[in-house]
């Protein structure tokens, strides 16, 4: 019966994210603590205020907004895949809340993360619909956060391109993780769904085959290069950030591809550690960054495939690791 009761307090403080108290008159464990999300939901009313309203806190049920529930599922799948695969309590690793805000603007075809909480546009229904609809848009947004409070690449050129590439990988894995999938069954796309039924295209990007999720009148056709061939010189897109992350985004492709089973597992584990390990510089270029992956991946799995994989899936897109 106590272990019933602690079990319910435990439950108690998971949903409230509170600090575990006991009822069974033995001592509570040092300030132990139950991680779980504390996210807060506002809603913008189409303006450019932010927050704007509270709409729905941490333990509240759905509300009648359908936008505002998908956008609480998505942080907490995101949330749930950082704390079960890897440890890491919310996106700082240290509990920091959740806060997310929907409906901004008018027809906005955007979602960023201002670096502080999340933005979600409902797009203007002909180009693109609400970008709280794919679970890998969210993640990818709240990625961002991650790599703002561990390895915080810059925005720009080849540093920016792997900022990008690693929200498109954390998102994968939040929609991966959330359907069960194995790297081989997964679409490794971002974004399907976002694009309006007229639009020629089936996503924003896509990891297996960049270059590929788009060709349309009105888009263009999907820059993003899968080799250090076809790299990208601008300066357009901060340096080309969203087309050239199309390379790493390869490189991790090909590595969960090659390992097996659940991506987030080992490959997602060797890029989680490239990020919070400490050796990754900010300003990293491919060439680092794979630097880094080969040493995650030792550190952790020793000199075994994991390694001989992460190897091969960079010299595959022209990176020397
Ligand atoms: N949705 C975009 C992104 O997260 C917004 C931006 O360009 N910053 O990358
Ligand atoms: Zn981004």
């Amino acid at each position: 019966a106590a272990a019933a009761r602690r079990t319910l307090v435990a439950d108690a403080a998971h949903r409230t994210g509170r600090r575990l108290t006991t009822v069974t008159g033995a001592p509570p464990p040092a300030q132990e603590v139950v991680p779980g999300p504390q996210r807060t939901l506002y809603d913008a009313g189409n303006r450019t205020v932010l927050p704007g309203t509270r709409v729905r806190s941490e333990g509240d049920g759905p509300v009648r907004d359908a936008t505002v529930n998908r956008a609480y599922a998505g942080l907490g799948a995101t949330f749930e895949l950082l704390l079960t695969a890897y440890g890491h309590d919310s996106i700082d690793g240290a509990g920091l809340p959740l806060d997310a805000t929907v409906h901004y603007g008018e027809d906005y075809g955007n979602a960023f993360w201002n670096g502080e909480q999340m933005v979600f546009g409902d797009g203007d229904g002909e180009i693109f619909l609400d970008f709280t609809g794919p679970v890998d848009v969210i993640a990818h947004e709240l990625a961002h956060g991650f790599t703002q409070h561990s390895a915080n690449l810059a925005y720009f050129g080849q540093p920016g391109a792997l900022n990008e590439s690693v929200s498109d990988v954390f998102g994968s894995l939040v929609k991966q993780y959330t359907l069960g999938q194995t790297a081989d069954r997964a679409d490794w796309l971002i974004g399907a769904g976002l694009l309006a039924p007229g639009v020629g295209g089936v996503a924003l990007r896509s990891m297996k085959a960049p270059g590929t999720a788009y060709d349309d009148d009105v888009l263009g056709k999907d820059p993003q290069p899968a080799t250090m061939a076809d790299y990208v010189r601008t300066g357009r897109d901060n340096g080309g950030v969203h087309i050239n992350s199309g390379i790493p985004n390869h490189a991790f492709h090909l590595l969960a591809v090659q390992l097996g089973g659940k991506a987030w597992e080992r490959a997602g584990r060797i890029w989680y550690d490239t990020m919070t390990s400490g050796g990754l510089r900010a300003d990293a270029s491919f060439t680092d960054f794979a630097g880094e992956t080969v040493a995650a991946a030792t550190a952790r799995y020793g000199r075994g495939e994991e390694r001989e994989a992460v190897v091969k899936a960079w010299s595959q897109v022209g990176v020397r690791a």
